[in-house]
């Protein structure tokens, strides 16, 4: 049979490119097909490349490339579509993913690492709950310490439930060296080092009980991590919201009065990772539930857009007959977009124009919206999402019950404000533009639009929650100066009910395109059914062609994931093993409470009158060493444990029977657990890691002498 019509016949010549192109590399986007089949059937690409395909391709009595295929593209029913999309998705083990996706965990309180297109989980970082695996939250001090402080001050919270992640910026672009992540359920937002993907701050953002807009970075060099509030807080006049402690009865005018929402900027110290409230700086906002922000750049230079609901100040209280939140917020046909200029902001807390409050600076609502940091443009009903066009022009927002999006002109914004054209000012003061002055285009879509995401074609897609679609539109000058701007041009059917969608660096200036991932957040018929709580379902599409395909499902069963960022692989720059041998992973400086192998000791001593057992000791294939550490009950125990180990992937861990106590070590890391001998007895302690054929020896005993 002749190759190339087994090809056309059969299988057609996609599925072949695909494989050529993905497995040997031999085809370049210019070679045509016609040459491609001729080398083929020339024997040229032998011994090319290593793959699954190639045995076939190079073996000159092999059946054909196309038989083999065809034959399990049968036996598993599949269609051409599929086999496609398997091809265009599949990495081989050893294989590298072109981009790497970090998606909010939901509450699950992580953050989940994925990589694109394969839509392989690959890890899933502690954050906000404890995580024993890596040895968070279980005795081990810096995880501790972490999880303390970043809770309210009132009780240790080991709950969270993430939204927006994020990644830091350098001129407008994703550098690839920090990500961040907000905790909507208790207003915190953490910082994770991209060295070793490991959390290294949680702040917990004052006078803030829910937060819901952000993490998102200022362009230019992370400086600040801007997050707005969700629903509205008590607030004491002059002191702000305090966890615990403030009280404010909960009636319709107390609302409207004693209220806030804030919009906040976190100072974040890009050297160690570390937030700094005392340079960061927050804004009392209204009682309107604030969503989503972005922080601009270009023409949107300095200013921060959010949008918000419920202006109507609805309460609810069904049992007393007055409507729910969900009918009495959704009365207004319009809302307030949020028009933030946080560089004025900045100004006014240098002019001492802001009250520190719970150890921020905070600018009053009064004079946020007398100074110029706070506008309002009307937006349509319920609106939801807020993104930004990688030119820093047009600001996007959905339409939750309208079946638009719309796009507001950054230009406008500011020459209107510029002009002092405003239709009047709310009932805080707050000068409200016009939606005429301001407002680019409105592009109607699928019903239910939420979130917006955008292509280096100056494209942008939106996802539809009712209508079930990811519909892609134009966007206009200077991101896309093509004919028909701002008009719809197509749309995917998505299963189901999409909330974020995420193409690789949107919401940047240099945005990547060729995938978006949906994140949606029904599964309903998918996959196997798991029992009634089934997993979420993100969809990888191809959205490179003229038409958007879809490529893959993947569950996702852990938490509900809102929003992803992704960046190129190539940017990431992760640590194989911490070096030098003693590294403390806090500060990626050599620890001094590390050993080394001949060094390991036990230390008794008083520690503000109370007895302390310190003990130094090493990790390396097989051994843990001191293996018998000897206490009195009732002693504070502290262990220092280095990882000696490095070799990649070498690590060790450290669990202690009965006491709820485990670390993780990784090659290189000093470490230190700590932990209260309350109960006598003998524990044994061993490496949860499966390290090495004598890994079940590497064990010890705690003996704790009753007092
Ligand atoms: S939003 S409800 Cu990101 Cu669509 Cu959280
Ligand atoms: Cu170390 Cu098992």
């Amino acid at each position: 049979m002749v190759l190339s019509n087994v090809l056309d016949i059969i299988l057609t010549s996609d599925v072949v490119e695909i494989i050529l192109e993905k497995e040997m590399g031999v085809v370049k986007p210019n070679l045509g097909r016609r040459r491609l089949l001729a080398s083929i059937g020339a024997g040229v690409v032998v011994g090319a490349a290593a793959g699954f395909t190639l045995g076939r391709l190079t073996a000159p009595a092999a059946p054909p490339i196309a038989e083999e295929l065809n034959k399990i593209i049968a036996e598993r029913k599949l269609e051409l579509s599929h086999a496609k999309a398997a091809l265009k998705t599949y990495v081989p083990g050893g294989g590298r993913d072109e981009f790497i996706m970090f998606s909010s965990g939901g509450h699950s309180g992580q953050v989940l690492v994925i990589g694109v297109p394969s839509m392989r989980l690959l890890k899933v970082i502690a954050v906000f709950t404890p995580e024993p695996w890596q040895g968070y939250g279980y005795g081990d001090v810096k995880t501790m310490k972490l999880l303390y402080k970043g809770s309210n001050g009132v009780r240790l919270l080991t709950l969270g439930d993430t939204h927006h992640p994020e990644i830091s910026k350098t001129r407008g672009e994703y550098d690839g060296e920090w990500a961040f992540i907000g905790d909507k359920l208790n207003a915190r937002v953490a910082s994770i080092s991209l060295k070793d993907f490991e959390t290294k701050d949680i702040v917990k953002i004052p006078n803030t009980q829910t937060q819901h807009g952000g993490a998102c970075a200022t362009p230019n060099n992370t400086e600040y991590v801007a997050c707005g509030s969700q629903f509205p807080a008590p607030w004491e006049p002059g002191k702000g919201y305090k966890p615990g402690v403030t009280y404010v009865k909960l009636t319709e005018k107390n609302y409207e009065e004693r209220f806030r929402g804030t919009a906040t900027f976190l100072a974040f110290d890009r050297a160690t990772g570390q937030f700094d409230l005392s340079r960061s700086f927050q804004i009392e906002l209204p009682p309107y539930m604030q969503d989503l922000e972005v922080v601009g750049w270009g023409p949107s230079d300095g200013w921060a857009f959010m949008n918000s609901i419920n202006t109507e100040l609805h309460i609810g209280n069904v049992l007393e007959g007055k409507p729910s939140l969900e009918v009495g917020a959704a009365k207004n046909d319009f809302d307030y977009l949020h028009i933030i200029n946080w560089k004025r902001a900045e100004e006014l807390v240098r002019q001492g124009k802001a009250v520190e409050m719970n150890g921020i600076k905070v600018i009053p609502l009064e004079v946020a919206a007398k100074e110029g940091v706070l506008f309002f443009a009307p937006e349509p009903k319920s609106p939801h999402g807020c993104d930004i066009s990688p030119s820093g022009r047009y600001i996007v927002v959905g339409g939750k019950l309208a079946p638009v999006v719309t796009i507001y002109d950054v230009e406008k914004i500011k020459r209107a404000i510029a002009d002092q054209k405003f239709a009047g000012t709310d009932r805080y003061g707050v000068p409200v533009l016009r939606f005429e002055d301001v407002k680019a285009a409105q592009i109607e879509v699928n019903l239910g639009p939420l979130h917006n995401e955008f292509d280096p074609q100056g494209r942008g897609y939106v996802s539809t929650f009712i209508g079930n679609t990811v519909d892609r539109y134009t966007l206009g000058p200077p991101d896309y100066t093509g004919e028909k701007p701002f008009t719809k041009i197509g749309e995917i059917r998505i299963h189901y009910n999409v909330g974020h969608i995420c193409t690789p660096e949107s919401n940047s200036i240099a945005p990547k395109g060729k995938y978006l991932v949906a994140l949606n957040k029904w599964a309903v018929d998918r996959f196997n059914d798991v029992g009634p709580l089934l997993p979420q379902n993100f969809q990888l599409i191809d959205i490179s062609g003229d038409t958007m395909e879809l490529l893959y499902d993947m569950p996702i069963g852990i938490g509900e994931p809102h929003y992803a960022k992704m960046i190129l692989a190539t940017k990431l720059k992760s640590l194989e093993i911490y070096s030098p041998v003693g590294t403390d992973p806090e500060t990626f400086k050599p620890s001094p409470y590390a050993t080394t192998k001949g060094k390991e000791r036990i230390e008794r001593k008083q520690e503000n009158g109370r007895w302390v057992t310190e003990v130094y000791g090493t990790l390396v294939r097989s051994t843990i060493t001191p293996d018998l550490i000897r206490v009195k009950q009732g002693d504070l125990v502290r262990i220092h444990l280095t990882n000696i180990e490095t070799t990649k992937d070498a690590t060790h861990a450290f669990s202690l029977s009965e006491y709820n106590v485990i670390a993780s070590v990784e090659p290189g890391e000093t470490t230190t657990i700590e932990f209260v001998a309350d109960k006598p007895g003998v524990y044994v302690f061993y490496c949860t890691e499966f390290c090495s054929p004598l890994h079940l020896e590497m064990a010890g005993w705690l003996e704790v002498e009753p007092q």
